[in-house]
């Protein structure tokens, strides 16, 4: 099987499941024998971007060195897969036009559930410390989310299932000859 090189971008709140779907993308893909590569949180807020915080300023930092690192990848005939929040719409066009001026793929991918099932879900308790203010600048709470308005898949985490989600995007990728 070929492979070209591309950019996935997860965007959605917190808990919505973007690294879920994303690290199952990515055992999937390597079943196929197609190489991936992973960024998100654990290894790039704790190491490439462990300087910045959650201020409007640190998002939009935070998602233009992410842009960059996936486009390296992509480069590379990688399969970039991001899982960020990435709030911001003028921050991941900005992602996009990277890797439109390099004639490399961007798919951008809404990973949607409504505000009160990431908050019911609330894996590591940070809606609820958001909500008693003890978390300030949250996403969703006290920080704006702008949900994409043309994604190239939208997918809502509250109707399908992990595998279903993977299936959705793995379909995309093959109906687009990137895999
Ligand atoms: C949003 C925050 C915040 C604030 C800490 N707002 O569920 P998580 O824990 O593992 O994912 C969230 C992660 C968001 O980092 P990103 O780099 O994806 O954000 S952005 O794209 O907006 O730069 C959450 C945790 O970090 N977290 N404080 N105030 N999420």
């Amino acid at each position: 099987i070929g492979q070209k090189g591309a950019t996935v971008w997860f965007t959605g709140l917190s808990a919505s499941g973007k690294s879920t779907i994303a690290t199952a993308l990515e055992q999937h893909l390597l079943h196929k024998g197609l190489h991936s590569f992973r960024l998100d949180g654990d290894n790039i807020r704790f190491g490439l971007n462990k300087d910045l915080g959650f201020d409007p300023n640190s998002r939009v930092e935070n998602i233009r060195r992410i842009g960059e690192v996936s486009l390296l990848f992509a480069s590379s005939c990688s399969l970039a897969l991001t899982a960020f929040i990435s709030p911001y719409i003028s921050d991941r066009d900005l992602a996009r036009d990277l890797h439109n001026k390099a004639g490399l793929p961007f798919i951008e991918v809404f990973v949607d559930a409504p505000l009160a099932v990431v908050e019911s879900r609330d894996p590591k308790g940070l809606y609820k410390k958001a909500r008693a203010g003890e978390i300030k600048e949250f996403t969703g709470i006290s920080a704006p989310y702008e949900a994409p308005v043309k994604p190239e898949i939208h997918i809502k985490t509250d109707e399908v299932d992990v595998e279903g989600a993977v299936a959705i995007v793995t379909q995309y990728l093959i109906d687009n000859e990137i895999i």
